[in-house]
């Protein structure tokens, strides 16, 4: 059975290093913990997650995508598992867009990515992927792909002036309607 697990907050080390490979995407227990991030995500309410967010230093992490008020044109993805994920490719665009992460709570920042990149990972059955995106997909690679080397989106905006606090960020969508 599926355990909600605890989110690491900002200042936690695990979210700082560079975690490991997975060694066997079969190994039971890598399968549960798949099992406890879909339903961690879930229940907050995110659109991704990583392993070291729950604590487990692996190169690992879910994307999911839907339409949503910042992203009216996200597709709609069921969330992926994607193990040991490689970036093969980026365009030379880059893109701003605002980001929120399950580990700083309530903070948005507009964050510049590769508009369009290539990927190679894992499925949890263990079969290899080559997939190209753009846009929001591409974000949520992006973001999870720095959160399984170190990374935070805070890390990547370009001036503080560009970060928002969440009641400050909902009011400004609202605004703009
Ligand atoms: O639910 C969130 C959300 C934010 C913007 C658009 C749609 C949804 C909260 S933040 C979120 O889901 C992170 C998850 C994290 F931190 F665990 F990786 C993923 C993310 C959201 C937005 C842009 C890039 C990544
Ligand atoms: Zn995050």
């Amino acid at each position: 059975m599926a355990i909600l697990r605890q989110i690491a907050q900002l200042g936690q080390p695990v979210l700082r290093g560079v975690a490991g490979l997975v060694a066997d995407a079969a190994d039971p227990a890598v399968q549960a913990l798949i099992d406890d991030m879909l339903v961690t995500m879930v229940d907050a309410n995110g659109v991704g997650i990583a392993a070291p967010q729950v604590f487990e230093p692996l190169s690992l992490f879910i994307v999911a995508s839907r339409p949503n008020p910042r992203y009216p044109d996200a597709p709609e993805m069921e969330p992926t598992v994607m193990i040991n994920p490689e970036i093969l490719l980026v365009s030379d665009e880059k893109e701003k867009g605002w980001e929120g992460c399950l580990s700083i709570p309530g903070l948005r920042g507009l964050v510049p990515r590769h508009a369009r990149i290539g990927v190679r990972y894992l499925t949890r059955e263990g079969e290899l992927r080559e997939v190209e995106y753009a846009g929001f997909l591409a974000r949520v690679f992006q973001h999870e792909f720095d959160h399984v080397n170190g990374m935070l989106f805070i890390d990547r905006v370009e001036s503080t002036r560009e970060l928002m606090s969440e009641k400050e960020y909902l009011r400004s969508l609202q605004s703009h309607e």
